[in-house]
């Protein structure tokens, strides 16, 4: 049987990464894409897509009461969205490193919100914060269809067995 989402070979993490609209507007998904690769992570999920009120909704489930969220919604559904889950150990942990917090003031150089983006409305970029919250919210994005499990093949020069 295919491997679902909770039992990655290797112990592995996967983690939704999302280019906002702003991003995908000016033309910022290769760069993005680009550190994801650069780094080691294995991409196993990529589609582009309008995100529908329904979805931002359960995605940004803990936030749907806050006075920003008409604001966010709107930001969010203002154009497409480059959705992506990438593959590897602490995935979830070093991609919320390098996207940097989520105001992009106290976002460090060499981070992408540090790099690309100047306010908290528009972050460029979206990174599950925790494990189960990655694992939530790829089933919400994605189908399990649309992952795929492939060997990549430079695993033992990423990765060491110790
Ligand atoms: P995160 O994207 O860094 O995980 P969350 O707190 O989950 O941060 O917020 C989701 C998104 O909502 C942020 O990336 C940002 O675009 C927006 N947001 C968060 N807090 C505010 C706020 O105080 N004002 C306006 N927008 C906000």
């Amino acid at each position: 049987p295919r491997r679902t989402q909770s039992s990655v070979a290797g112990g592995a993490e996967r983690t939704l990464i999302a280019v906002k609209p702003d991003g995908v507007q000016r033309r910022h998904v290769g760069q993005i894409i680009q550190r994801f690769e650069q780094r080691g992570f294995k991409l196993v999920g990529l589609k582009m897509l309008q995100a529908s009120d329904g979805l931002l909704s359960q995605h940004y489930c803990q936030l749907v009461q806050k006075p920003f969220y008409p604001n966010l919604l709107h930001y969010m559904t203002s154009g497409p969205v480059v959705a992506m889950v990438w593959e590897g150990q602490n995935v979830v942990q070093s991609s919320r490193r390098m996207v940097g917090p989520t105001n992009p003031v106290e976002a460090q150089p060499g981070t992408v919100r540090g790099d690309f983006s100047l306010h908290t409305s528009r972050n460029v970029v979206h990174a599950s914060d925790s494990v189960e919250g990655a694992q939530r919210e790829i089933q919400l994005w994605f189908e399990g269809k649309e992952l795929l499990n492939w060997d990549c093949f430079d695993h033992s020069l990423t990765y060491k067995e110790d």
